[in-house]
């Protein structure tokens, strides 16, 4: 396909995610709203394009692994899946319920869901492992890997970040979704870690530094990564929280927010308009 026209669907994909997770928050209910929308490009790119996934055969031995270690996020991975028809759209509107099939974090129970995330820290030693095991096998398939900002401060994520270099692991992608907020503030108030991108290099990863909401780069920055020998990339994202519902950008709050009636009805409005400008976007290419 065409640069352009890729571009173009993969950002109206982004949209229908953001959608889709607005669904599944409801309204007066809490969801992850922030950290959910600052993915939703990445997620477009990695399952829309990227990724070698498998609905019908969600363990098929070819497809690449994906695991989100910043799992309070799961309803933007769940939005993916389901688009992508590895569950029926009606468990969306179950998510958190005691009989549904998608709860507040990613859980094996879910197709297409390769690990229980969640606990901040653990996704990149879970990659690391995957990663060993595919080699071994001399499989071809890769492990991406997406963390938060605010992760960053958990320890055991910076040993599985030196095994990685130690077992050069080049079939390993991490992402760091940097929105500069986590759950309680900001991030740079809670628990400052400056100079992230140098203190990955410095452990000895490739780093690509990259604007997280434009398709291109992230395209781009996915095909950098694959090139890469003899060590993991680590792609720092810089995102918005909360991206595309304007009251909830960079807001704290919107953590873990809910949305009243009138809140909601705004929200998907603006999703909604900025379908309609990406549809007529489109037929003009
Ligand atoms: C080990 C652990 N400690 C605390 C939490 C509670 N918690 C859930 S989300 C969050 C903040 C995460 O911030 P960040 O990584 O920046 O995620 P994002 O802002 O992208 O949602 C915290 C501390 C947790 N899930 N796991």
């Amino acid at each position: 396909m065409e640069n352009q026209a890729l571009i173009k669907q993969l950002q109206a994909t982004a949209v229908q995610l953001r959608c889709d997770v607005l669904e599944m928050i409801g309204v007066g209910k809490a969801g992850h709203w922030g950290g959910s929308a600052s993915l939703a490009e990445t997620m477009a790119v990695l399952y829309f394009h990227a990724m070698r996934v498998d609905r019908k055969n969600p363990k098929n031995p070819e497809r690449d692994r994906f695991l989100l270690s910043k799992g309070h996020a799961a309803l933007i991975q769940y939005a993916a899946l389901c688009e992508l028809g590895f569950f029926p759209r009606e468990e969306l509107q179950k998510v958190k319920s005691l009989h549904g099939l998608l709860q507040g974090h990613p859980d094996l129970t879910v197709p297409g869901i390769e690990a229980v995330t969640g606990s901040l820290g653990q996704g990149l030693s879970l990659g690391v492992g995957m990663a060993l095991a595919l080699r071994l096998d001399k499989s071809a398939s890769r492990v991406y890997v997406v963390m938060g900002d605010g992760e960053q401060s958990e320890g055991q994520l910076w040993e599985a970040a030196m095994a990685a270099v130690n077992f050069k692991l080049d079939n390993l992608t991490a992402f760091l979704d940097w929105n500069k907020i986590q759950a309680t503030g900001r991030t740079a108030d809670v628990f400052a870690i400056p100079a992230l991108d140098q203190k990955w290099k410095a452990f000895g990863w490739e780093v690509i530094s990259i604007d997280g909401h434009d398709i291109g780069h992230i395209l781009a920055a996915v095909d950098q990564a694959k090139a890469v020998k003899g060590k993991p990339t680590l792609v720092i994202l810089d995102t918005v929280k909360g991206k595309g519902v304007s009251f909830a950008e960079n807001t704290p709050a919107y953590h873990n927010g809910t949305f009243d009636e009138a809140k909601y009805a705004q929200a998907m409005a603006e999703l909604e308009a900025q379908k309609a400008a990406l549809e007529a976007e489109k037929e003009m290419i």
